[in-house]
């Protein structure tokens, strides 16, 4: 098993004098005014952040991202950097600052309503508006600006992270040559059918081919990269290993899923290794005989109202399970200012009502929402109690809670039902593994999950637990600081 201590070894021994610099879209920390008019440092939930944030605080260096937090500048010296202390070791955090109106035309706009949808498959229709692509274009030139701003004449291994920042590789790449760069698309990859609506489509591509490397999570998002980008550009593409040359610049492609910090989500654990329900009890008022549980934002592409629905499906069709099985959804809203998340958000909460009228008891009903992000360590002991976590995406890049719920069950107890449409669905194929479209076999699934023998859930559960436990964050890290570096010298 890779440690952080070896993280930290390779970082050393591999960056030399390069700077380690982090290009994210959003800060894993914010500052806030509380009610009292203190300045309080939060803890953002989401993705991509917590994984960079994981390997930064053992390594060290600098990460750039745009402030989210009406104290964030009040606490920053004058070109936006704060230390942040919060992991084993030190890092500094630039923060960009934007307009509102820029952050709306970027945020909301291009990443959010054109690129995300673009990106899953999941029917709903990207909007490509020429003020927010022009947005979209500035803020990357943003982000280039003040990773230039830090370097002056250092060398650099630039970390580059998602669909926000696609042009930022090129924008660096064509400032200075030398620098290592590695890109990491968190996302899928669409296919080359629904990719051809972009009109930015040239431009999208030719920014990310500026990477020495770029990575997904599964080898589909690869090739359906590969694919639009033959389909757009001038290229010659190799497969030993898989690369891409345009206009003389060499791009190398793996499929590299991310792992999770399988230490330090047991060492929280131990904390909690005599927690049991009454832990839900005490925080939501929920008692309950058989348990699930489901995280995330509330987003289209997490396939909420299908799983309500395929509860609903549950209970008609396995009625002794009425009075015994909730489901709680720890479920903060995001994205509200889209319209498409606001109908999701009506849809979701009416579809609960339905369902729990339908089924409620004098003291039970069905489906539980909290609105609210959680403490992470929380968030594993409430996933140690639950009998059944539940993971219905419709289309995602990896689903980290999918690996999450599995490091924390109790292995003989808890069961994850997946959606097959997860990156996370290949590392995890000991799950019960659904198609969330297709009601009646999920609500089977469903009952499977509940009904499986404790043998069956220990033996299923302790190989993935053994496969997440090799492939964990900073083997991740280290394959692909590895990667870029490899190839950004091969360039040379
Ligand atoms: P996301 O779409 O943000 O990530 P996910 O991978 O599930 O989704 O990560 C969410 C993270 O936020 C998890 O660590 C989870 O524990 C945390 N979280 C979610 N809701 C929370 C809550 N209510 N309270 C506290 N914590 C909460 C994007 C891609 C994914 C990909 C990741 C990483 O969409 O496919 O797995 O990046 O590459």
């Amino acid at each position: 098993m890779t440690t952080s201590q070896d993280l930290i070894e390779f970082v050393k021994k591999t960056l030399g004098n390069r700077k380690f610099v982090v290009a994210i879209q959003s800060e894993p920390y914010q500052h806030v005014r509380d009610a009292d008019g203190e300045i309080v440092m939060q803890k953002m939930a989401g993705g991509a952040h917590v994984l960079l944030d994981g390997v930064l605080s053992q390594t060290g260096g600098l990460m750039v991202a745009i402030a989210r937090g009406n104290a964030d500048k009040q606490v920053a010296d004058e070109k936006g950097r704060i230390e942040i202390t919060e992991g084993e070791k030190n890092y500094t955090l630039k923060r960009i600052f934007l307009k509102k109106n820029e952050f709306n035309n970027f945020y909301f706009g291009f990443a959010n309503q054109a690129l995300w949808p673009l990106c899953h498959g999941v029917f709903v229709k990207p909007i490509f508006s020429k003020e927010w692509w022009d947005e979209y274009v500035e803020v990357n030139q943003k982000f280039a600006d003040a990773i230039m701003e830090e370097l002056q004449d250092e060398d650099a291994f630039i970390w580059i992270n998602d669909y926000h920042l696609a042009l930022l590789p090129r924008m660096l790449h064509e400032v200075r040559p030398s620098l290592a760069i590695g890109t990491f698309w968190h996302i899928p990859w669409p296919t080359q059918e629904l990719f051809r609506i972009c009109p930015w489509r040239k431009e999208i591509i030719k920014g990310l081919l500026g990477s020495d490397f770029i990575s997904f999570h599964r080898d589909y998002h690869v090739s359906n990269f590969i694919t639009c980008t033959r389909a757009e550009l001038q290229v010659m593409v190799d497969t030993e290993p898989t690369s891409i040359k345009y206009e003389d610049h060499d791009t190398k492609l793996v499929n590299l899923p991310a792992g999770i910090d399988y230490e330090k989500i047991s060492n929280t654990l131990s904390k909690y290794h005599s927690a049991d329900k009454k832990i839900i009890k005490k925080d939501f008022g929920v008692n309950s005989e058989i348990l699930a549980i489901g995280v995330e934002r509330v987003d289209y592409t997490k396939g909420i109202p299908e799983r309500f629905q395929i509860i609903d499906r549950f209970l008609e069709k396995y009625p002794e399970y009425i009075g015994k099985f909730t489901y709680i959804s720890i479920a903060p809203l995001s994205r509200q200012q889209i319209p498409a998340y606001k109908s999701l958000q009506r849809e979701m909460y009416d579809l609960a009502d339905k369902i729990n009228w339908r089924y409620a008891l004098e003291d039970w009903e069905p489906i539980h929402i909290i609105d609210d992000t959680v403490p992470r360590d929380k968030l594993f002991a409430y996933f140690k109690v639950a009998d059944i976590g539940m993971v219905t995406a419709l289309d995602d890049g990896m689903n980290l809670v999918a690996k999450e719920y599995v490091i924390s069950c109790k292995p003989d107890k808890g069961m994850l039902v997946l959606s097959k449409f997860t990156g996370a669905a290949k590392d995890l194929n000991k799950a019960v593994l659904i198609n969330p479209y297709d009601l009646e076999s999920s609500a089977d699934a469903l009952y499977e999950a509940i009904t499986m023998s404790p043998d069956e859930k220990l033996k299923r559960n302790t190989l993935m637990k053994e496969t997440l436990k090799e492939n964990n964050i900073y083997k991740w890290a280290v394959k692909f600081i590895r990667n870029t570096i490899q190839w950004n010298e091969d360039e040379e």
